[in-house]
């Protein structure tokens, strides 16, 4: 029986101090300044979100094979929108729970999360651990245990290590989640791949005889 106790949140103020730099909540010496609310960097996040995984081309920006856009082009439409700046953007994703986004040589990309055409077939170096978790709608239960863990709408099968933040996934898609727990270790076994991108594992599938579920409760 896995007791479940909810603590994750995105939803914190950014601030910025000229002694403490940039951080979260209130900075060290209290003397910091919030550049972005939490509601404002959760709706930045998501925006961000969409338009890097699922609708470039709605926004007109270009995403290379490697799903990057230049940095350049998507400030200008935070700033637009939203009026950010690079600070602001830069400071989503250096406090991003989920390590959402990665900037590199002044392109930006979402690490995982996809449904458009890019390529996925990456991984971070870094332990695969033996168990991962994923939580479902119990309506799907059934076709899960039958042919596996799909992608269905998007390019790859999302598990995290940490039960907790598999249920959080779970409660978006229902008030009752089912905690299913992937054996990890055999799936590599049996020659498939298993992908580390932030905190987020991915894979093409999951067979079902990997799968297990796993009862749960609140603490
Ligand atoms: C289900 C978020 C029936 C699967 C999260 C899930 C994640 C099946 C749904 C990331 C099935 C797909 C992805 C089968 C899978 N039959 N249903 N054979 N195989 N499903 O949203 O994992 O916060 O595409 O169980 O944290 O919920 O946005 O996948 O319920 O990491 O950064 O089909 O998105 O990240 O739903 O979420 P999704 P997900 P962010």
């Amino acid at each position: 029986m896995y007791l479940f106790d909810s603590t994750l949140t995105d939803s914190v103020d950014l601030v910025i101090c000229s002694t403490c730099g940039m951080s979260e909540g209130r900075c060290g010496c209290g003397k910091g300044e919030v550049i972005l609310s939490g509601a404002e960097r959760k709706r930045i996040s998501k925006f961000l979100s969409g338009m890097l995984r699922h609708f470039p081309e709605k926004y007109g920006i270009e995403i290379d094979r490697n799903g990057f856009a230049s940095l350049e082009s998507v400030i200008a439409i935070l700033k637009e929108r939203y009026g950010v700046g690079e600070s602001h953007l830069r400071a989503i994703v250096q406090f991003d729970r989920k390590r959402r986004f990665e900037i590199v040589n002044g392109k930006i990309r979402a690490r995982y999360g996809h449904s458009t055409d890019v390529d996925v077939r990456w991984s971070e170096s870094g332990r695969i651990p033996e168990r991962l978790y994923h939580a479902t709608s119990p309506e799907n239960l059934k076709s899960i245990l039958s042919v596996g863990l799909i992608p269905v709408r998007r390019r790859e099968v999302h598990m995290t290590e940490k039960p907790d933040e598999a249920m959080e996934v779970g409660f978006r898609h229902s008030r009752n989640p089912v905690l299913l727990e992937i054996d990890a270790e055999r799936v590599m076994g049996s020659g498939i791949e298993i992908r580390k991108k932030g905190r987020v594992f991915t894979a093409d599938r999951i067979p079902p005889e990997f799968i297990r579920v796993v009862e749960w409760r609140r603490r």
